[in-house]
């Protein structure tokens, strides 16, 4: 879907004016330039013109846009001074419709629901096997968020040296998920051709390796690694996403900043089972209001009726639905 080529006489609407006649020649936004967020700092952004790290600007959000969400990975197109100097601001004056979006609620109970990135194919989820020990409520919640906004799932193991990471990955492993190991001891290269081509954002609980994780593949990124100053005060912890471009010019990397919730507020279990297109086909014939938890709570629910691989998925997906219902945050 294209939006029709934009003119500020579309948008701004100035009450009791508008029967004057429009003599003043207005400025055209033909030379509007489409560029990729990478940042977002109170109310200024970074945007990357054509997607080219080298070419960074600064810019606003035109007026007329109001208080439309900007985020790191949206496809913006930017007007005004584009020549990245210092002290220069353009203004975004469109956001494209976006392809994948990765959005959070602060808790289950607050339905405001943020968009953390837009637009990225895969979301790394970065696990420690210890130090701190892995939650699978975590990892079920952010499946959730990565599978109902559109981005394909990779879990990241970090800590393969203190623990062992057979067992944690075969909870995740009837999903279908690709498991990568990302330890300082595991060779980088695996992960480097996972991120090749892609933009991949980076989620994961403080203390589990994320910034060590980005720090080698990206050795530009100097991410502060041992850094708990925020913990718990919330200050000086990062509160926006940012994006690394990879060293290979192949691609980004996206920090999120550290979660302390990961509400899925807007998530219905409906949503969690229609991205896997075997078992959205089965619960077509259940019964209404079925949870799909199946027996006790739901004796009739028809992805009981599933076999082979697809039944090893409905329990790894009826996981994911018991961690959405608890309501529980991580
Ligand atoms: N033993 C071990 N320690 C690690 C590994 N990866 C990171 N660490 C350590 O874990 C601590 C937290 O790492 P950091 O990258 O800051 O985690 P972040 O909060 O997720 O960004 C640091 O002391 C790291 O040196 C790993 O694979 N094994
Ligand atoms: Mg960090
Ligand atoms: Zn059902």
């Amino acid at each position: 879907m294209r939006s029709r080529d934009y003119d500020e006489s579309d948008v701004r609407v100035r009450p009791g004016k508008s029967s004057r006649p429009r003599t003043k020649v207005r400025p055209t936004h033909d030379s509007a330039e489409s560029a990729m967020v990478i940042s977002v700092d109170r109310g200024r952004w970074g945007c990357v013109l054509g997607g080219d790290p080298e070419r960074l600007v600064v810019a606003m959000r035109a007026r007329e846009l109001g208080r439309t969400p900007i985020v790191v990975g949206d496809s913006v197109d930017i007007v005004g001074d584009l020549s990245g100097r210092s002290d220069t601001l353009a203004r975004i004056i469109r956001v494209a419709d976006r392809t994948s979006v990765l959005r959070r609620t602060a808790d289950d109970t607050d339905p405001f629901e943020r968009i953390v990135v837009a637009n990225a194919q895969q979301l790394l989820i970065v696990v420690a096997l210890a130090d701190p020990p892995p939650r699978s409520g975590f990892v079920e919640r952010t499946l959730i968020a990565a599978y109902t906004g559109g981005l394909t799932p990779v879990l990241a193991l970090t800590k393969g040296d203190l623990a062992n990471a057979a067992e944690f990955a075969q909870l995740f492993e009837d999903l279908g998920l690709t498991v990568v190991n990302a330890g300082i001891e595991d060779p980088i290269e695996p992960i480097n051709d996972l991120l090749d081509g892609k933009v991949t954002a980076l989620i994961g609980h403080s203390g589990v390796g994320k910034s060590t994780m980005v720090n080698r593949i990206i050795p530009d990124a100097f991410r502060p690694v041992g850094d708990v100053t925020g913990v718990g005060k919330g200050r000086h912890t990062s509160t926006q996403s940012v994006a690394f471009p990879l060293p290979s010019g192949r691609g980004w990397v996206i920090d999120t900043p550290g979660v302390r919730s990961f509400g899925l507020a807007h998530i219905s279990s409906n949503d969690v089972i229609t991205p896997f297109a075997d078992l959205a086909d089965a619960i077509e014939n259940c019964p209404r209001g079925c949870t799909h938890l199946g027996p006790p709570a739901d004796p009739e629910c028809e992805l009981d009726k599933l076999e082979g691989q697809s039944a090893r998925r409905v329990a790894a997906v009826r996981i994911m639905l018991t961690s959405l219902i608890a309501n529980e945050t991580y």
